[in-house]
């Protein structure tokens, strides 16, 4: 296979006298192609065969155990002007980081197979859909990409279509933390990466194809490319209403995503369109429409259990590819909290010491197809996506934030989001559970200055008076003796309700500095270990707290300089005043 656009076969060229593979290959995106990768991992020992009884067509990969998450200290947005990738980035003049990573990448395919992967972003006949062509070295990326996108022979026929792709340039490389980059040139629709095999790192359709540069493109084309999942709440007279939710990573968005009612909540049902990441649109009829760019989940493994996520349990019994777990005696996956089987080799394949710290590496990770999901939405394929009734932002917070508050406008909402902070989780190199900001989850991911990013989000209002209303939520709140005071997971669907019902006009609230929140009354929590005190607790709003915030955010936002919105600006100064 190769391609009748001249700027694709070009640049594959070009790449190819670069890197000096020994072979190229295609990929067609058939089963027969995804088995070959697997076999040929198999046999060169970068895959574990599991079980096959219990865990089918299930592998495990061990990674470098210095390659384990994303390295944001290493990531570069690289535009012309510094000013334009904002201070939210790290930048390097596009010349000078080229120049870095030409020398890396020369001769670094030699004795190995460059795999060329043409895929698909969203429904492969969606308008909203982006294309993109990654090339590496690594059969691991292959393999993860054919679960991960529309990968292959349809996606090279829209490009050729199209006419148009992001370029991503992917090599293993030596795996060296000193020599490791990720990089991007939005200007170019440019993605290189080198030194790393980690997912968020390696499988460049994701964060930094589906976030960074299309973030840029949304800007440029007036829509959004946000961290967000997609998920429709089907009440029991058969009515969906679709809600998007941003939180950081490793705060459960899966888990959101594939929420299970609970027993209290009889005729309820809850249909997964993504986990992690949502482009969304204006449609013509005012409404923001939103899509699901990937077609697979990257996962989080520990702490996947029947009671947390049930969908998620089963569906990781077969056709899973795990990268870091441990092994039971029996070669079954194991990680902490499955609450099932013993481990005995850990994720570094040692004999388990439970000295050593946890058997399964915290940011262990599943790929999975969509496809497998028991709660997948038969819309999840739309080309025009689902219509979004309420946007949601949220963060890890041990105090400060209530429960879920609503925002009063539009605007406002955008400040809500630019205000999330949240703990720091295993998803990223660095201390884990310190409290930074983390405007709407996308400080890792956006791909231009957020100062122009927040004006883009306030533009909205100018473009439609259908938009959705916007919510925070904390899920993670606890009590003064470390607690989580909220019970989470799937009796997170009351807080659901909640934000529907406000969406349909049908629940009360109280207006407070920062947002309409709740009374104890419009939640329902009958059957849940709940007290009064807790609620309170859960619902309360300490204004001395929140002037401290807003204080901080005010310091915060001081960096972007002229680039802040003075719309935010205004919203801000109107809220402190609200606190007193
Ligand atoms: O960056 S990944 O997509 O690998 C995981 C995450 O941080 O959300
Ligand atoms: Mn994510």
């Amino acid at each position: 296979m190769t391609t009748r656009l001249k700027s694709l076969g070009d640049w594959i060229a070009e790449v190819a006298e670069l890197t000096q593979p020994d072979k190229i290959h295609w990929c067609d995106g058939s089963e027969q192609e995804y088995r070959a990768l697997i076999d040929l991992m198999l046999a060169n020992g970068t895959l574990i065969e599991l079980n096959q009884k219990t865990y089918p067509n299930c592998y495990l990969h061990r990674s470098d155990p210095q390659d384990v998450a994303r390295v944001e200290h290493l990531t570069y947005v690289c535009t012309t002007n510094q000013e334009d990738a904002g201070p939210n980035n790290n930048w390097m003049p596009p010349d000078e980081a080229k120049a870095l990573l030409t020398e890396c990448f020369r001769g670094s395919m030699r004795g190995r197979t460059m795999y060329v992967i043409p895929y698909c972003m969203g429904p492969l006949d969606s308008p909203y859909a982006r294309c993109g062509v990654e090339v590496t070295d690594s059969p691991y990326v292959a393999a993860n990409m054919h679960l991960m996108t529309r990968m292959g022979k349809a996606a090279l026929e829209r490009i050729e279509r199209d006419g148009t792709f992001v370029k991503g340039l992917h090599c293993t490389g030596e795996l060296d933390p000193e020599r490791r980059y990720i990089m991007h040139f939005p200007e170019e629709l440019l993605i290189m990466s080198y030194g790393s095999g980690y997912g968020g790192n390696a499988l460049l359709g994701k964060k930094c194809h589906a976030l960074r540069i299309a973030s840029w493109q949304a800007r440029d084309e007036g829509w959004l490319a946000e961290h967000m999942l997609i998920v429709g709440i089907e009440n029991p007279r058969g009515e969906t209403h679709y809600i998007a939710a941003a939180f950081p990573s490793a705060c459960g968005k899966t888990n959101l995503a594939m929420l299970i009612p609970p027993e209290s909540h009889k005729g309820w049902k809850v249909w997964t369109l993504g986990d992690d990441i949502a482009w969304l649109h204006l449609g013509e009829d005012g409404r923001l429409r939103a899509i699901n760019p990937e077609a697979g989940y990257f996962g989080v493994v520990p702490g996947t259990n029947r009671q947390t996520n049930r969908n998620a349990f089963e569906m990781i019994t077969h056709d899973t590819i795990f990268t870091n777990v441990a092994l039971t005696a029996d070669n079954e996956p194991w990680w902490e909290e499955k609450n099932e089987g013993v481990p005995v080799i850990d994720w570094l394949g040692k004999p388990y010491e439970p000295g050593n710290g946890p058997a399964a590496h915290p940011n262990s990770r599943f790929t999975v197809s969509a496809k497998q999901n028991p709660s997948y939405s038969s819309l999840a394929e739309a080309p025009e996506g689902v219509p979004i009734s309420a946007l949601i932002f949220g963060g890890r917070r041990r105090e400060l934030a209530p429960l879920v508050y609503e925002a009063k406008d539009w605007a406002h909402g955008v400040l809500v989001g630019a205000s999330v902070a949240s703990e720091t989780t295993a998803a990223a190199t660095g201390k884990v559970g310190i409290v930074r900001r983390d405007p709407m989850a996308m400080k890792p991911f956006c791909g231009y200055n957020f100062g122009d990013y927040w004006a883009h989000w306030l533009s909205f209002a100018e473009r439609s008076s259908r938009l959705p209303k916007i919510f925070h939520v904390n899920w993670f709140r606890r009590s003064p003796d470390g607690k989580f005071l909220w019970p989470g997971f799937g009796e997170n669907l009351r807080v659901l309700r909640w934000i529907i019902e406000r969406c349909e006009n049908r629940a009360g609230a109280v207006e407070t500095p920062i947002g309409y929140l709740p009374r104890p009354e419009d939640l329902d929590v009958s059957g849940l270990d709940v007290s009064p005190q807790t609620l309170e607790q859960l619902l309360a709003v300490e204004p001395e707290q929140w002037r401290n915030e807003m204080k901080d955010l005010g310091a915060y936002f001081e960096q972007f300089g002229d680039r802040l919105p003075k719309r935010l600006r205004e919203e801000h100064r109107r809220v402190v005043e609200a606190l007193g």
